[in-house]
């Protein structure tokens, strides 16, 4: 999708020199987009990095909780539309690592940080998926939080990034439909189904709200991503529009949320709600989730699962490259 080859961090070395920086800082906010062989403040580039390789790593990680369900989906309709959503996250995965390396850091470079858990990857795929009403919620609530906090990075300051996002917004989109119509579906079927849909609400209503991550107050890096133009809204305020796009869309399917200080703040006119369990989400991101030890444990043995497929794509190019030089020397000749 993008340069195959990698800028090298020479070529884009930091420099103690404050022109420079303003030149940079006056670009971004003329809304101007900075692209991968443009100079870049060191720390745009690492803070873009640490983002983009974290989402793409959270895309990757977040088909295994659905891919789960896939031979368990309960008509053809349901499986064909969960198998397409699940390699949709497969190639968002792939346009998010490709952005990632027009800023110098290999895509190996970036599944070993993963792998190795140096990465970190979105706290919600540490949650399980307990029953068919899950994959519904995931639609419904999971890429409706995504597109929420990803549909404002389609303006992000830096091009690659902004143009995966474009098209990744667009699937989300529909995957969000998929999620809440299944979620409709069970909600005006059986007392059974729709208790299901309550309690799979019940249970991933709030990792959902901690998926925009930590208070403003706690954010180490809104500030300076807003200023770069990297973040546009900060945290607790797509938390917010969240919330006050959701609420209505639960009470329309009959369902309850798991929070009593849910008010509708008639002076604002936003939902208030209660208060965020913060050392449940540091504790999923530090590792100790219902699932960080499976899900890891899965993308290692994937990844080893794979090397075959690698070495074998290495050694088609390398023929390919033998082929095509020997093709050259003889047009030489
Ligand atoms: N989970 O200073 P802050 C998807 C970390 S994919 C884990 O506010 P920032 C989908 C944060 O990284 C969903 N860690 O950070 C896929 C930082 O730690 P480090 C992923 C989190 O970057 C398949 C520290 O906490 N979406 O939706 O300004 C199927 C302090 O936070 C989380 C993206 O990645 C979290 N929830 O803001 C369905 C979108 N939250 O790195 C759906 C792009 C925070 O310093 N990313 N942390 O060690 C972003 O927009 C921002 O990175 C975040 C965090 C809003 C997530």
């Amino acid at each position: 999708m993008y340069t195959q080859a990698l800028n090298t961090r020479d070529q884009a070395a930091p420099s103690a020199d404050s022109e420079q920086d303003a030149r940079f800082q006056a670009r971004v906010d003329a809304e101007l987009k900075i692209e991968p062989n443009d100079w870049m403040p060191e720390a745009y580039r690492r803070t873009l990095t640490r983002q983009i390789s974290q989402h793409a790593h959270s895309e990757i990680v977040g088909m295994l909780p659905e891919g789960n369900w896939i031979t368990r989906a309960p008509t053809l309709k349901r499986k064909a539309a969960l198998l397409a959503k699940v390699q949709d996250e497969g190639g968002h995965g792939l346009y998010l690592y490709s952005a990632a390396e027009t800023l110098g850091t290999s895509r190996e470079e970036m599944v070993d940080q993963l792998l190795s858990g140096k990465a970190k990857y979105s706290s919600i795929f540490n949650y399980p998926t307990l029953t068919w009403a899950d994959i519904g919620i995931i639609g419904w609530l999971v890429d409706g939080a995504a597109i929420m906090n990803q549909i404002p990075l389609c303006r992000c300051s830096y091009g690659p990034y902004a143009r995966a996002m474009i098209r990744i917004c667009k699937e989300e989109s529909f995957h969000q439909r998929q999620g809440y119509e299944i979620m409709l579906a069970l909600c005006r079927g059986t007392p059974e189904q729709k208790q299901m849909a309550q309690e799979a609400l019940n249970r991933w209503w709030w990792p959902v709200l901690m998926m925009f991550g930590p208070s403003d107050k706690d954010s180490q890096h809104t500030d300076t991503t807003t200023r770069w133009k990297i973040k546009r809204f900060t945290n607790d305020e797509l938390r917010q529009k969240f919330v006050d796009a959701t609420v209505p869309q639960g009470h329309y399917l009959g369902l309850t949320f798991p929070d009593p200080a849910l008010r509708l703040n008639e002076k604002t006119g936003h939902w208030d709600y209660g208060e965020i369990d913060w050392s449940e989400f540091k504790r999923v991101i530090a590792g100790d989730g219902p699932c960080n030890r499976q899900r890891m444990k899965q993308r290692r043995a994937a990844h080893e699962n794979g090397a075959w497929v690698r070495e074998a794509a290495l050694a088609y190019a390398e023929k390919r490259k033998a082929r095509e030089r020997a093709a050259y020397a003889e047009a030489a000749e």
